[in-house]
């Protein structure tokens, strides 16, 4: 019966592909036209549990092949968050002083910031989320590689400045693999609304003819690299266009570097603060490693979920050097040979 079943199948997708006529530009493997990204809300078991069963972790899988992103919600308690967003915040306002100076991404709206990578900043529920690596671990395979921590803070509006928004980009602005190879764990420290710049997002760009150098603009290295060129993201919208989704406060997002995206402005007056991490798959030779406190490496020893590559520094010289560093586009997240 179940051979029957599957023998039908077979011939009915042979016969779909002799009459196909639709054409495959700006199209991708995914199926949906629907713009707001798969949220999966765990259960009271799974959360204690740190994991998820078998449906929501299939969920997840299809959320990140098919749309590449997807939303895990009421995974972090709140007042973990708001101990790092009222740090991050004042960081966030200590940067912005540096005027041109300060390491931002596209325009001076978004800020590339650290947290703060000393022993009391660190919450495991944040940085080393057990439902958030089992995802990745599921897309990338075993122990994925933990490489790069920082953060995106959409900065109110400065008196007199006009709010601008990002180009939309894809952050793999190098040649990669065409499958699956990095991910970005996002946590947003508040609720983020399309009034305080929810990331646009453009579901299912991160796969075949949408992705790769082919469409982007500006070379690497450069502050404005990645930018996907006008007339795909037109040819992209009549098909799958974007959206700003509303993420509530104790989520995690978790999105596929290649995916086009874009940081929007922040209209109210409170800092809006984007942690992003990115976990690689454990055979993507990225020579990248975190700079954390030695007061961290027992709490980073003893877990076992991800590699994680550190370069080891006293408490006084992490937090001397973590807000000192690069807007997002000096970073090199290419392979090594
Ligand atoms: O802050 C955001 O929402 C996104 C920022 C971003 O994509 C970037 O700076 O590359
Ligand atoms: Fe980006």
């Amino acid at each position: 019966m179940a051979a029957m079943t599957l023998s039908k199948a077979l011939s009915r997708s042979k016969s779909q592909l002799l009459t196909r006529t639709v054409p495959i530009r700006c199209m991708s493997t995914s199926t949906s036209t629907s713009t707001l990204p798969i949220t999966i809300k765990p259960t009271t078991k799974e959360l204690s549990a740190g994991f998820l069963g078998e449906r929501n972790l299939e969920k997840a899988m299809r959320g990140l092949h098919e749309d590449g992103l997807v939303v895990v919600s009421d995974v972090i308690p709140h007042d973990h968050l708001d101990h790092l967003n009222n740090k991050m915040v004042q960081d966030a306002r200590t940067l912005q002083a540096k005027g041109k100076d300060m390491p931002y991404n596209y325009n001076v709206g978004n800020i590339q910031q650290d947290p703060p990578p000393v022993k009391e900043h660190f919450e495991s529920s944040i940085f080393l989320n057990p439902i958030a690596n089992q995802i990745t671990t599921g897309m990338l395979g075993p122990r994925p590689k933990w490489t790069f921590c920082s953060g995106n803070s959409a900065m109110p509006p400065e008196a007199g400045a006009q709010p601008q928004r990002q180009p939309v980009h894809a952050d793999s602005d190098f040649a990669h693999p065409s499958h699956p190879f990095a991910l970005v764990v996002n946590v947003p420290l508040i609720r983020f609304t399309p009034e305080n710049g929810s990331t646009e997002t453009w579901l299912g760009t991160h796969t075949g003819d949408l992705s790769g150098l082919q469409v982007q603009q500006g070379a690497k290295g450069t502050r404005a690299s990645g930018r996907i060129c006008e007339d795909l993201l037109e040819q992209r919208r009549q098909v799958r266009g974007p959206s700003q989704p509303v993420i509530e406060k104790g989520s995690i997002v978790i999105r596929d570097l290649r995916l086009w995206h874009a940081g929007m402005p922040n209209m109210t007056d409170e800092v809006r603060v984007m942690l992003a991490m990115i976990h690689f798959a454990p055979w993507y030779r990225n020579p990248m490693k975190l700079e954390l406190s030695e007061d961290l490496m027992h709490k980073i020893r003893s877990q076992n979920d991800l590699q994680i590559p550190v370069d080891w520094v006293s408490r006084d010289e992490a937090l001397k050097r973590y807000l000192n560093r690069g807007f997002g586009n000096s970073y090199d997240f290419g392979q090594a040979e």
